[in-house]
């Protein structure tokens, strides 16, 4: 492997691919191939290639952000993992990416990517927002990329627009649709790629993609903050070698998946994937739980002065509000043989403690308004509709209200900023804010959340967090 540039000769032992990747095809076109997928999917298609062999090498394309091309083009693919965790585990060195380009660059060998008969999966992880589907309505986002492609006469740039014009060609050409994945932190995530595709679509293509593209679900897991430079200079003296494309991630991994591949895929449980008929409750009990609880810590720890993960877990008024939003959360997960929703409480609870995870608490701030929903509002209104308080689901929002209106000034990342900066000039009290903020995610009037007295306690939080000592307002909705 000379493709990673060797600066010294020393190194600890480094773990390899067990095939030759120049032997393997590319069978996987990846869109969004950020430090997750590098994390993720590409490690369970390693491990599958490893393991079984086949042409599942991985196209990544980012569609405007040149990072990862620029980091994985001159190493040929090759990157290297370092697991952080209790234990000592080697470096490992991934060999399942094939290429890497970027649609704004090269639209041209991008179509011919996502139309080659050679592709049969295209997994995504392009973020929340990315889908531009709304589901309430029903339809693309109005002003949304996704809808202004189908719109225009332009060529598309949006992940649904490049995603239906391949499947207009392959159509054409009588090529077989590849089987579409969805890796993003949603719901029914298969089922919202599906619904936005289908939004998207002129009618002749709609019955042909409702007929013939296979939109699976999954659950993904696994914690990796954003890379810096010191991942590379790890790398670099674990290595011995300089990786642009390094990345550092918690050694735990789970991939849940909706087994429905009709154009076939790689042996993804020689990494340990999961093959399930039904992923909702996995979903469920990872974006309420996990998930949910990261976005607690993230604005209740931001509004205690943490920056880190770790820092926020290690606080005990912070550690008992996520412990107990992730019990509340766990009300709502529907039953399944074998889920211990207490014991994955206290592993997540170790794994957001995990001393050798950097993990800030502002990565995962950015785009609240897309994430919510499914981490916050959903757990919330079932917890409501059973007579549960949801004391510590009112006391995250709250605290991401808090969030959005300290930094008013612009340092926040989210889609929905500049709409929701109108509501905090506008709305009068708190609980109007609250109910405003309600109806710009979609909530409507008479919405269980809305009506109920969880808008007030909302509001109280929020008034608190105002006024008073955050940390004497967090322990509030603690136990
Ligand atoms: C995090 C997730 O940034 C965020 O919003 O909650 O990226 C989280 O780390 C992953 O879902 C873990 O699997």
């Amino acid at each position: 492997m000379n493709q990673l540039q060797s600066v010294s000769d020393g190194g600890a032992e480094i773990a390899r691919p067990a095939y030759h990747p120049a032997a393997h095809g590319i069978g996987i076109v990846h869109l969004g191939p950020g430090a997750f997928h590098r994390a993720h999917q590409a490690v369970y298609t390693d491990a599958a290639l490893s393991a079984e062999g086949g042409n599942w090498r991985i196209a990544g394309v980012s569609l405007r952000s040149t990072g990862a091309e620029d980091a994985l083009a001159p190493q040929n693919g090759f990157y290297t993992l370092l697991q952080d965790g209790p234990e000592q585990i080697p470096p490992r060195l991934i060999g399942a990416v094939g290429e890497c380009r970027t649609l704004s660059r090269d639209r041209g060998r991008v179509m011919e990517l996502l139309t080659s008969p050679a592709t049969r999966i295209i997994t995504l992880t392009v973020t929340e927002k990315a889908y531009g589907f709304d589901r309430a309505t029903g339809d693309l986002i109005p002003g949304h990329d996704a809808e202004r492609d189908r719109s225009g006469p332009r060529d598309p740039s949006s992940v649904i627009g490049i995603l239906v014009e391949a499947l207009r060609h392959r159509r054409a050409a009588g090529t077989a649709p590849p089987t579409l994945l969805s890796c993003d932190n949603l719901p029914d995530n298969g089922t919202v790629l599906r619904a936005a595709l289908l939004a998207y679509a002129d009618p002749a293509l709609r019955d042909w993609i409702a007929r013939t593209v296979p939109c699976p679900s999954c659950m993904v897991d696994r914690i990796t903050p954003a890379p810096t430079d010191r991942t590379r200079t790890r790398v670099a003296k674990l290595c011995g070698y300089e990786d642009r494309a390094a990345i550092a991630a918690e050694p735990f991994s789970q991939w849940v998946i909706e087994d429905r591949f009709p154009t076939g895929r790689p042996a993804w449980e020689a990494g340990g994937a999961q093959f399930v008929t039904d992923v909702a409750p996995f979903e469920a009990m990872k974006l309420g739980m996990l998930n949910g609880a990261h976005s607690c810590l993230a604005y209740a720890g931001l509004a205690a002065g943490h920056q880190l993960v770790r820092e926020a877990v290690a606080d005990p008024g912070l550690r008992a509000l996520a412990a107990r939003l992730m019990d509340d959360a766990a009300r709502t997960v529907p039953v399944v043989a074998g889920m211990d929703l207490a014991r994955y409480r206290d592993d997540l609870i170790a794994r957001f403690a995990n001393p050798a995870m950097d993990h800030a608490l502002a990565q995962i701030a950015m785009d609240g308004s897309q994430k919510l929903p499914q981490r916050i509002l959903d757990p919330a209104r079932a917890l409501i509709g059973d007579g549960h308080a949801a004391a510590a689901h009112a006391m995250a929002f709250a605290a991401w209200i808090h969030h959005l209106r300290q930094n008013a000034g612009g340092s926040v990342s989210d889609p929905m900023a500049e709409a929701l900066m109108q509501v905090f000039r506008t709305a009068g009290t708190g609980a109007e804010t609250v109910r405003a903020v309600l109806g710009q995610l979609g909530l409507s009037r008479s919405d269980a959340l809305t009506v109920s007295g969880w808008v007030d306690r909302v509001a109280m939080n929020l008034d608190g967090f105002a006024s008073g000592d955050p940390s004497d307002v967090i322990g509030r909705a603690a136990p």
